[in-house]
């Protein structure tokens, strides 16, 4: 996999990639995003990676869509543009990789949208996080109106988007925007460790729980305990559902083989 703006290193079963346009914050222009879409397509067909990292060279994760790119598109060209955004981060949520965003900086409009698209974020103390869109004129636009009420709720997602208020990783966190601060030096260890404790499970388990999470919030509730249902059926046509189990009862640890 060869990409102009994004570096990409597999180690064992977790692939990290990192958004590199640290000329301009990592800002998603349309190459950028049609390579991180192709990269996650390109993913999801490699066997051997379970965990994606996506995070930012620099001192951003991302600064948002690329404002000199997109201030001449006419409607249609923005609408076009707009919409390889959000084909993009849909390919990231409906991944059936887990996908964890290490946020080491600026992760403002755009970049706030992607991160919201992946399953987990881990920040360090150094991010700025908001959706600032209104402040250019403009609506979010790869997502952010429908993401972020379904991960804060409506009324702090308003707040924010009709504000354009930036605000740090500490107050992110007590919102649930995400998951955890930690200082710099330790966002790469936290999340390495996350990854590992999440690898150390069934994998078809904890696929199957993210498929019935976010299937299940775009249903409603019913439909989606159906949806768990079947998928927690599922997991009974698995080894590792007969070994997470003998394990237990044997009173060892579980030797998972991923099948
Ligand atoms: N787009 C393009 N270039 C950018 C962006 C961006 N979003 N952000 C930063 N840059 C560039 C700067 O222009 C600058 O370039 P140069 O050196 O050539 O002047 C370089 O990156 C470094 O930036 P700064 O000098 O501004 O760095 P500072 O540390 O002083 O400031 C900030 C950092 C506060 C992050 C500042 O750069 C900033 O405010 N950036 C813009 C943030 C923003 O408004 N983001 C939202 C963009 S809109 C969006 O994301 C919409 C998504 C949906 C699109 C749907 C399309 C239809």
């Amino acid at each position: 996999m060869k990409y102009k703006n994004l570096i990409i290193e597999i180690n064992k079963n977790i692939c990290i990639i990192k958004i590199n346009r640290p000329q301009a914050l990592n800002a998603l222009n349309i190459e950028t995003i049609t390579e991180i879409h192709n990269c996650f397509k390109e993913l999801e067909k490699n066997d051997n990676v379970d965990i994606i990292i996506i995070m930012g060279e620099g001192k951003a994760f991302v600064a948002g869509a690329d404002i000199s790119y997109m201030k001449n598109l006419n409607a249609v060209e923005a609408k076009e543009f707009g919409l390889s955004g959000i084909n993009a981060f849909n390919a990231i949520e409906n991944s059936k990789k887990i996908v964890i965003a290490a946020l080491n900086g600026f992760t403002l409009g755009g970049g706030c949208e992607l991160a919201m698209a992946c399953d987990i974020r881990i920040a360090s103390t150094k991010v700025k996080i908001g959706q600032p869109e209104v402040s250019l004129g403009i609506t979010p636009g790869f997502g952010g109106t429908q993401r972020l009420p379904r991960l804060v709720g409506v009324a702090k997602a308003k707040e924010l988007i009709y504000t354009g208020n930036i605000i740090d990783a500490q107050e992110a966190e007590s919102i649930g925007l995400v998951n955890k601060v930690v200082e710099p030096e330790f966002l790469m260890e936290e999340v390495l460790g996350m990854a590992n404790k999440i690898l150390e499970n069934a994998k078809f388990a904890v696929r199957y729980s993210k498929e019935a999470i976010d299937k299940g919030l775009q249903v409603d509730k019913t439909t989606g305990m159906f949806i768990e249902s079947s998928l927690f059926g599922l997991c009974f046509s698995t080894d590792d559902q007969q070994e997470g189990m003998l394990s237990f009862l044997e009173k060892r640890k579980a030797v998972f083989k991923d099948k």
